[in-house]
């Protein structure tokens, strides 16, 4: 694939609502944005790091960085001959780093798949037309205004609910929502790494509730601890910020650490690596779903083509772009009976709007792209 020019951008995206978490409060989503430029085709990629270091060791100024100085340079020494089926080998040198790593991929991916004529479903073996949306609820500061909230979006259509949980906030908003909406309703919850072993038998009163989940109760690193959870609660464990690798799901699937594995791209370096990990799961029969990340339409597009295959069996934090973002740098993903419609057209198959890009732009950088 030849390429001349680089732009690496940040935005400045207002969010619709605060997004409370475990780890922190996002109120805009500070987005680096790749677009891979050549004679036959231009590509994009959304860097899905958050400000700060809290969800995972990346952050946007790092992956910024990290992206101009090592990554870069190592790809140009491929020189023209540089297809994305070999950016993970040829960063792999380059610890870590799997945000940046799978924005770059993508980027090179969509300008080879827009230049091919193939949409990225298509090149990952998806399989599905249009794929299950379910939406992630940040924490409120009262259960009144969480029920409002869940029932706004359970009106929408989203399929399932996945509520944010930390110590302090678990048990009493689960039953709330339980009495509120039913044993019906697919519900979920996301500790983001908050509790820890000692709190299992605290843990195992979230099972009377029927959840489909809890995602990652534990640190990333306690794939033992995990391990141990799973055998004192009912509630099948899901895990997101400790898969890291095809290598790392293996072991925690192994391990009995994980019934159920989020996949996002972003953090396993990449589409091409996520379609791996959704392989070994599918082969193994452990259900795996997609998780978000806050992206604009770019991010969103890629993620809503890695859903559309066979494994993803469950509905993923994947939203219509109006949870987010009032106005979307794409042209927006809406909700259809409860389901995102997989993008047909070449690459991601979106059309990035330069015009609202450049209104949200805070930061804009070129470089030429020297095949060394
Ligand atoms: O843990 O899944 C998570 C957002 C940012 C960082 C981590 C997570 C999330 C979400 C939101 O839960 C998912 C989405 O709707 O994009
Ligand atoms: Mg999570």
């Amino acid at each position: 694939m030849r390429l001349e020019r680089v732009v690496l951008r940040r935005l400045a995206m207002p969010l619709v609502s605060p997004f409370r978490t475990s780890f922190g409060v996002e109120d805009t989503r500070d987005v680096l944005l790749v677009q891979v430029e050549g004679p036959e085709a231009v590509g994009w990629g959304e860097c899905v790091a958050m400000s700060e270091p809290l969800y995972t060791p990346e952050y946007v100024d790092g992956a910024h960085a990290v992206i101009r100085s090592h990554l870069l340079p190592r790809l140009q020494q491929r020189g023209d001959e540089l297809v994305a089926d070999e950016v993970a080998t040829v960063l792999s040198p380059v610890k870590g780093h799997q945000m940046a790593k799978a924005a770059l991929e993508t980027a090179i991916l969509d300008a080879e798949l827009r230049a091919a004529g193939v949409s990225m479903s298509s090149r990952l073996c998806g399989v599905r037309d249009r794929v299950g949306a379910g939406v992630s609820i940040g924490i409120t500061d009262t259960i009144g205004e969480l029920v409002e909230l869940v029932s706004g979006y359970v009106e929408a259509g989203y399929l399932r609910v996945k509520l944010k949980v930390e110590p302090g906030w678990d048990v009493e908003p689960v039953r709330a929502l339980r009495e509120h909406f039913g044993y019906e309703l697919p519900l979920q919850v996301d500790a983001n790494a908050s509790y820890t072993l000692a709190d299992a038998a605290h843990l195992s009163k979230l099972d009377e509730f029927d959840l489909v989940m809890v995602e990652q109760p534990l640190r990333d690193d306690d794939i033992t601890g995990h391990a141990a959870l799973a055998r004192q609660i009912r509630t099948p464990i899901c895990l997101d910020e400790s898969i890291t690798s095809v290598a790392a799901a293996l072991d925690a699937i192994d391990r009995g650490a994980a019934a159920i594995l989020n996949v996002k791209a972003g953090r396993v370096g990449g589409y091409l690596e996520a379609k791996n990990l959704h392989d070994v799961c599918f082969e193994r029969g452990v259900p795996v779903w997609c998780g978000g990340m806050l992206e604009t339409g770019v991010g969103r597009a890629a993620n809503v083509a890695l859903a559309s295959l066979p494994g993803f069996s469950l509905p993923g934090d994947i939203s219509a772009s109006d949870r987010y973002f009032r106005r979307d740098i794409t042209e927006p993903f809406t909700l259809e009976s409860g389901h995102l419609a997989v993008p047909q057209g070449p690459g991601l198959g979106i059309t990035p709007d330069l015009q609202v890009i450049d209104e949200v732009t805070t930061l804009k950088e070129e470089i030429i792209w020297q095949a060394t």
